[in-house]
């Protein structure tokens, strides 16, 4: 008889895992998955347990409750609150993923999920269409410790036979939850204020061109490389993946043809910097040929989505603010 999935998501309040933990549960029941993050949930949408993933001891307590056979590592600080408090990113970000290394090295859980990001590049790499083997010098602690990050996952994979998974995600857009930090929280904020019908202030230059992609597509892309057989799997750091690349001014255009009074400009901050570092595009043809990946958004079908669900979600507010 194979063992039920029970999952752990650690960092589950965060823009990811709010959306992965709904897709999670909708495959394998609500009672299946666990939620725990540092921070309560500002919405109960799981059975929740708290946890700092700096804390071994209440990790493995909750294994051991749970009966945990699968663990989605999210918690993370992200690029640009990274480089506020480089320590704390490293330990965040590397001791956290050590615990979880570990306890599959115990065989004490079966499978593992953790992200990477296209911050392992730098300014070295070949911006357009970034080969998946290829120069990484990331100059952010952020990048610096999901570099790191790949490396243990696939020393572990080789040395010990951990089944960890991983993927080099581009910037994540969705509508469920405002970003936590990073460079490319350009890429959601600017929907928001186009709804609030306020003037978007861009802390990037306009044609700053990045690997952008929308949520769904990076929530079924966990889901089907943690789906595949162990044997297709031949990239155990972390799988480039695509979405489409566009920049802050190519968005604002998109919004422009519905919203045509939306107005930006342009006040570049210490994020530029960081922004300049990584690739303008990826190349994921690995992660096609391993387990046929195809994104389904572009900028135009992801921006559709953004305005029409911020709107209904708005126009929800409204209505129960005058009930
Ligand atoms: P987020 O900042 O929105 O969420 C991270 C969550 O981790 C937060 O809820 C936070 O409270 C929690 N957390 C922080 N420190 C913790 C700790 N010590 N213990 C437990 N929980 C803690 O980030 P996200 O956008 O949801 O990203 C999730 C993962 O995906 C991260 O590993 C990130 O590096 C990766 N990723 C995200 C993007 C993106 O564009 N969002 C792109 C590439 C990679
Ligand atoms: C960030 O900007 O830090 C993240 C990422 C691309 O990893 N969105």
């Amino acid at each position: 008889m194979t063992e039920q999935t029970k999952i752990l998501v650690i960092g589950a309040n965060g823009q990811l895992g709010i959306e992965l933990t709904a897709a999670l549960q909708e495959k394998h029941g609500y009672e299946q998955v666990i939620t725990s993050d540092i921070h309560p949930p500002k919405k109960q949408h799981a059975l929740f347990e708290p946890l700092d993933i700096l804390d071994k001891d209440r990790l493995y307590a909750l294994v051991e409750k749970y009966k945990v056979t699968d663990i989605y590592l999210l918690a993370a600080i992200l690029s640009a609150k990274g480089e506020q408090n480089p320590m704390l990113t490293w330990q965040v970000n590397i001791d956290g993923l050590m615990h979880v290394l570990e306890l599959a090295r115990d065989a004490k859980v079966s499978k593992i999920f953790w992200p990477s990001s296209i911050a392992v590049f730098g300014g070295t790499t070949p911006k357009q269409n970034t080969p998946q083997e290829t120069v990484t010098s990331p100059t952010t602690m952020y990048g610096i410790s999901k570099l790191s990050g790949e490396r243990l996952c696939a020393y572990y994979a080789q040395k010990f036979g951990v089944d960890v998974r991983s993927l080099r995600y581009p910037g994540l857009i969705g509508y469920k939850a405002l970003p936590g930090g990073g460079t490319t929280d350009f890429a959601v904020e600017i929907y928001h204020k186009a709804l609030e019908e306020v003037a978007y202030h861009c802390f990037l230059k306009e044609d700053t061109v990045l690997p952008l992609m929308y949520m769904p597509d990076a929530v079924r892309a966990t889901i089907e490389l943690m789906e595949v057989d162990a044997d297709e799997i031949s990239v155990r750091s972390s799988y480039n993946l695509s979405g489409f690349s566009c920049s802050p001014a190519d968005i604002a255009e998109v919004i422009r043809k519905t919203m045509p009074d939306f107005k930006i400009d342009y006040r570049p901050d210490f994020r530029q910097k960081i922004a300049d570092s990584w690739p303008n595009s990826i190349d994921d043809s690995k992660a096609q040929e391993d387990w046929n990946w195809k994104p389904q958004f572009d900028l135009q079908a992801m921006s559709a989505e953004m305005l029409e669900n911020l709107k209904r979600m708005k126009a929800a507010k409204t209505a129960v603010n005058l009930s």
